[in-house]
């Protein structure tokens, strides 16, 4: 393990460390092991009551994972994968909450995560090259290198909404569940957002409630999980063929194996092939739906063919013709937006306790004491659920006050669109490393690969800084800028750019319209990484 120089510094004084960590997700978990590990002393932040990030947040019935349960979990440990056994194919929120805590445990994690603290002030002082860290409870701590695993999507939306407050009943946000859940029986529950939040909680709620009204803006794709109990055969495979399934997945679009994306192009094949290969794909359900040809991404007459099927698919299910066309999303290419993966719920829209509101012909006016009002009419309800999404990628960031050289915010830098080297460090941001920033493939990815391939390549850095003597790394301008030319680049040639989606912060007013993820898949990125360093760390300055 690489000699880490500044350790020596943790001991003179407990608010002197080598390596702060903000957030205990997946990311800050795997970074606190990885730098305890190579005996740099670290520790985390983090604003919740508890470890688990997404998981300890969203806890709304329905919660689970869009990706197969192997696929979504660490790799970086033999004896963790082989002797935790998932329960379902697809990972429920409780699930992965024990998981996380089993991971915690497992590796004695604990002890350096501070919970109950949010991390409002990161100051670069440059007399010292060291991070001047300040949190919500007053503390000061000072260390070398700040790794921000504060999460895609951790910034709740805040409802804007006129009259959102004077509601009097029960009002609740997926993104921020009461930890002992709710009990809706008989109860007039109105809920706001059909994304992947929505759809779940709908979806599981709908046969609790009294009534349940639906309120949507914009109708998603969404394509059946078939979850169920996981496969003994599929669970024995992966264990047996783990090594070579996880470098697949490395070395993947996306990071997950069972896409399966398909070579040929749609429109090259028949329309009997095209719909024996969406029917069989259909049924084998999840994220490989939209991975059966490879134009599918990036020709929208080839994406029309899959749009319309899966059309088709959710007018077959909904009884009501005109709610079935209600669902029917027309406006954008599918996938363009993260695919919602559910477990029936289009059928929820049989029910007769169901109703759906559409908000483009009615939109909302106002929320009142006593519901929703849209053009159309007044709804009353005893709870509503806000599943209105998330400041995703940038808001985390944005909500801690982050000072680099000279004073500059990086919210300031960031006015226009966030600005990355590899969408790991931003120029004029010394030893601030983000997990999964913006220029990186992140949340058009199976995370727990992204995330892994992040830490390693940060924890990697730091110890190369340690056995090198050297005290700081930075993005150069010049490479952060050719960066994000190229991210942008890849992302004009997609469909992704057609959608008014959280990708390109079009969900939250005002915010810069700029696509943040990097779209040339995982494998490709993890090359250009290892390129970079094995180039000298090319790109950056290091002194
Ligand atoms: P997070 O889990 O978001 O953790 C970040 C932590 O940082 C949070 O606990 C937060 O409280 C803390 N934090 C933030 N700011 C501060 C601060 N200033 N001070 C202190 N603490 C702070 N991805 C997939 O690949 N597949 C899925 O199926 C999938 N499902 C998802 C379902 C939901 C409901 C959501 C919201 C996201 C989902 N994602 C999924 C994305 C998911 O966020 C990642 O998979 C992964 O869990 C992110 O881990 P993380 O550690 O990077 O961030
Ligand atoms: O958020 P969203 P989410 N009035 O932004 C609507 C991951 N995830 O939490 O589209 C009325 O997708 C908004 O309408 P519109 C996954 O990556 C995964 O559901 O802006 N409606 C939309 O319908 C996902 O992509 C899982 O017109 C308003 C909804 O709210 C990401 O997290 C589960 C509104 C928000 O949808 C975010 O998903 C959950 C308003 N004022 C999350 N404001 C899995 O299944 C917003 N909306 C793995």
């Amino acid at each position: 393990m690489p000699k880490s120089r500044p350790v020596e510094e943790a001991a003179k004084a407990p608010d002197m460390i080598d390596a702060v960590i903000v957030g205990a997700g997946f990311a800050g978990l795997y970074m606190l092991h990885r730098l305890r590990a190579m005996g740099v002393s670290a520790r985390i932040y983090e604003a919740g009551s508890d470890i688990g990030g997404t998981w300890f947040w969203n806890r709304y019935p329905g919660a689970r994972v869009d990706i197969e349960s192997q696929e979504y979990s660490y790799s970086f440990s033999d004896e963790l994968e082989f002797d935790w056994q998932w329960t379902e194919r697809y990972a429920s929120q409780p699930e992965l909450l024990k998981y996380i805590n089993h991971v915690a445990d497992r590796f004695d994690l604990r002890h350096d995560i501070q919970l109950d603290t949010r991390v409002t002030e990161a100051v670069y002082d440059e007399t010292r090259d060291r991070w001047r860290i300040l949190t919500d409870r007053g503390e000061r701590i000072s260390a070398r290198y700040c790794v921000m695993a504060t999460g895609c999507l951790s910034a709740a939306k805040e409802p804007d909404i006129p009259g959102a407050g004077s509601f009097k009943g029960e009002t609740y946000s997926t993104a921020s569940w009461p930890r002992d859940g709710v009990d809706f029986s008989g109860k007039r529950v109105g809920i706001i957002g059909t994304g992947s939040s929505g759809i779940q909680t709908i979806t599981t709620i709908a046969p609790e409630v009294g009534t349940l009204t639906v309120f949507q803006r914009t109708p998603n794709f969404s394509v059946p999980a078939h979850n169920g109990p996981i496969d003994p055969a599929v669970a024995a495979d992966w264990k047996a063929n783990r090594d070579t399934y996880r470098q697949e997945e490395r070395e993947s679009g996306i990071g997950i194996r069972a896409l399966d994306p398909g070579e040929a192009l749609a429109l090259e094949a028949s329309p009997e092939e095209r719909r024996r290969v969406y029917e069989e794909r259909w049924a084998r359900g999840g994220f490989c739906v939209a991975a059966g040809y490879a134009d599918l991404g990036v020709d929208k007459a080839a994406n029309d063919t899959l749009a319309e099927f899966v059309g088709d698919k959710i007018r077959s299910i909904v009884k009501d013709p005109e709610t079935a066309e209600m669902l029917v999303p027309k406006t954008y290419p599918i996938a363009s937006k993260r695919l919602c993966v559910d477990t029936g719920y289009f059928e929820v829209y049989n029910r007769d306790n169901v109703s759906l509101v559409d908000l483009i012909a009615t939109p909302i006016e106002a929320i009142t004491p006593t519901g929703i009002r849209t053009t159309a009419q007044d709804h009353e309800f005893d709870a509503i659920i806000y599943a209105i999404g998330f400041d995703a990628m940038t808001g985390a960031l944005d909500r801690i006050d982050i000072r680099g050289r000279g004073g500059e915010r990086l919210r300031d830098k960031w006015a226009a669109g966030p600005v990355t080297y590899l969408g790991l460090m931003a120029s004029g941001f010394p030893n601030l490393f983000m997990v999964t920033g913006p220029g990186s493939p992140s949340v058009l990815s199976n995370m727990m690969v992204s995330i892994e391939q992040h830490v390693d390549w940060i924890a990697d850095c730091i110890g190369h800084l340690g056995d090198h003597q050297l005290t700081t790394i930075e993005a150069t301008p010049e490479a952060e800028q050719a960066w994000v030319a190229h991210v942008n680049e890849i992302a004009d040639q997609t469909l992704y750019v057609q959608a008014n989606s959280w990708y390109l912060g079009a969900n939250v007013p005002g915010k810069p319209r700029v696509f943040m993820p990097y779209p040339g898949g995982v494998g490709v990125y993890r090359e250009k990484c290892d390129e970079v360093v094995a180039n000298a760390y090319e790109g950056f300055a290091l002194t």
